[in-house]
């Protein structure tokens, strides 16, 4: 339980502030569509260009869940998954993650085929991290490489879901996150009902309130995502 109360924020003195902030972060290979996706979603921005991200960089958004306000944190990589494994402690502390391929390159579904990119979140942020599969530029579906049913096998056999996108077009983006939050946020919640339980009265849990101090939290648990 201390778990929780170290990782989950709540603010009850304020309407306007969130009820909950949760990092979700987004993996998969270089080119996929990752950082457009974040855009896309955060900002309903797309950009041709392939650019590099500079320094990890992060987005916010807040999203209404079950009538309460969910701030994401939403993490996207600095063009290191071209060179090597993602970092550790780009995957500390996130709740949730979008593994992401390119529908028309085979190869990117491969690597997760491979288990590398999978492997690498399960590895990372937590046996229990809510994983949601996108198969994404589905606006050019009719020059696929890879294909439906063979995306869908593979999220099956891991349990987790799939979903197809496009950035460019905005096809299932925000559906995508949403729904990403919502397994999050069902998660969560049954572990609220189960702690106010324990305690017969409104818990009051405190904030992490930056990346930074998130890191320092015990290790039982930094490598945890969402966890039972
Ligand atoms: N057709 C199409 N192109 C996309 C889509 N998403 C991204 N792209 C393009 O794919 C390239 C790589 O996108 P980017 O977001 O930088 O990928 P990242 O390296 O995974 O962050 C860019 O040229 C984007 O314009 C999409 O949904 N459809
Ligand atoms: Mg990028």
């Amino acid at each position: 339980m201390n778990e929780i109360k170290f990782r989950l924020k709540i603010k009850m003195e304020s309407p306007a502030a969130a009820d909950y902030i949760f990092k979700i972060v987004l993996t998969g290979d270089s080119g996929v569509g990752k950082s457009n996706l974040l855009s896309r979603f955060t900002r309903n921005e797309f950009t041709l260009e392939s650019r590099s991200t500079i320094g990890v960089e992060f987005s916010t958004k807040e999203v209404q869940v079950d009538g309460k306000t969910v701030k994401v944190q939403i993490w996207d990589t600095a063009g290191q998954e071209r060179f090597m494994a993602i970092t550790k402690a780009y995957y500390r502390n996130a709740y949730g993650a979008l593994l992401v391929f390119d529908i028309l390159k085979a190869s990117t579904f491969q690597n997760l085929d491979q288990w590398i990119r999978y492997n690498e979140v399960r590895a990372n942020a937590g046996i229990d991290c809510c994983v949601v599969l996108i198969g994404n530029k589905s606006d050019q579906r009719h020059i696929r490489a890879v294909m439906s049913d063979d995306a869908k096998k593979y999220a099956d056999e891991r349990n987790i879901k799939y979903m197809e996108t496009s950035a460019l077009d905005a096809t299932n983006v925000e559906q995508a996150f949403r729904i990403l939050i919502q397994d999050i946020y069902k998660f969560f919640a049954e572990k609220m009902d189960l702690m106010k339980d324990d305690n017969k009265q409104i818990v009051t849990l405190k904030q992490p309130q930056q990346q930074q101090q998130q890191q320092y939290l015990p290790n039982s648990a930094a490598n945890q995502c969402c966890f039972s």
